[in-house]
């Protein structure tokens, strides 16, 4: 990671390595934190941080969930991170906000704990990978499935929640894949670990819904609406595992991971069927002469 000069911090910027909190710190403990990953891109009208009031506004959603009042405003948090890009002399960058319960009470009574809010930014390439990327990745469904709506809450992205998402990333890290997919607690394709999950399947695109208990990313917000302006439909439905095995194309997308290709998923190659069919049901054995609509009746008739 490397360092810029400046972290808001509860209304100032401080210097990076002076952005210091104590070790007992309730979010360090307990989880107690909702953060954001927001991305800043260095366009034609100069540095542009993508659907910030959509990230500020999740944010203080998540914090809500979790019963932290914030002691800034939407309008606040958003403006400090746009001056935290100016001031850090960033052209495009990653802006990570976090809100968590501080230091003075422990137990898990958050309620009477300090709520400290702080946002850095760095410059964060590729989360993937440049050759994942560009040329895909391969993923494993993982053993471990997605966090539940009856044990958290999945439309948070609250700090303690990623414990699965960690397990889930070493599983397959260890497996020898570089991302997993998680399924529901229904057995329901749900999402990565850290980006929401998409299917094509004879130009339609699927995608997990709201009740399959995803993030409701804003990069998929994006893709939704692009797509459909693009003329595809859009499904939102419950996927099972094995349509991402029969995909003719898999993706993920993420702010961090922006738009990745899934090449591979528990060592089936997506799209990979048809080349299959092609070579055990060789169409020419089938249909010896003709054009196509003789050739079914061909088929047909014997
Ligand atoms: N699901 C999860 C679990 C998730 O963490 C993210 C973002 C998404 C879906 C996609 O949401 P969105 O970024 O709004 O399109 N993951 C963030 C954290 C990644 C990390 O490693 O940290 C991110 O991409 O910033």
């Amino acid at each position: 990671m490397q360092p810029t000069d400046l972290i808001w911090m509860n209304g100032d910027f401080v210097a990076w390595e002076n952005a210091k909190v104590l070790v007992l710190t309730h979010g360090l403990h307990y989880g107690t934190g909702v953060f954001e990953g927001v991305r800043c891109y260095d366009t034609e009208l100069g540095p542009a941080v993508f659907r910030n009031a959509d990230h500020v506004e999740r944010l203080l959603r998540s914090a809500e969930l979790y019963y932290m009042p914030v002691p800034y405003s939407a309008e606040q948090i958003r403006a400090a991170t746009l001056e935290l890009v100016a001031r850090n002399g960033l052209r495009s960058c990653y802006i990570r906000p976090i809100v968590f319960r501080g230091y003075g009470q422990m137990g898990l009574n958050p309620l009477d704990c300090n709520v400290d809010v702080t946002i850095a930014c760095w410059e964060w390439a590729t989360y993937l990978g440049e050759e994942g990327k560009a040329n895909g990745i391969r993923a494993k469904v993982s053993s471990w499935r997605r966090i539940g709506p009856d044990s958290l809450i999945p439309q948070a992205k609250a700090s303690g929640q990623y414990l699965n998402s960690v397990l889930a990333k070493v599983e397959s890290m260890k497996a020898g894949y570089q991302e997993a997919i998680l399924l529901d607690d229904h057995g329901y394709v749900c999402e990565g670990t850290g980006e929401n999950v998409y299917l094509v399947r004879e130009g339609e695109i699927v995608t997990p819904g709201q009740s399959n208990s995803i993030l409701d990313g804003i990069t998929r917000r994006s893709v939704i609406q692009i797509a459909r302006d693009l003329g595809y439909t859009v499904s939102e439905r419950n996927v099972g595992r094995a349509e991402l095995y029969l995909a003719d194309e898999v993706f993920l997308s993420g702010t961090a991971a922006e738009l990745v290709p899934v090449v591979e998923i528990d060592d089936h190659p997506i799209g990979g069927y048809r080349e299959w069919l092609d070579v055990v049901v060789p169409r020419d054995l089938e249909t010896p002469a003709g054009d196509v609509s003789e050739r079914r009746i061909t088929g047909a008739t014997g």
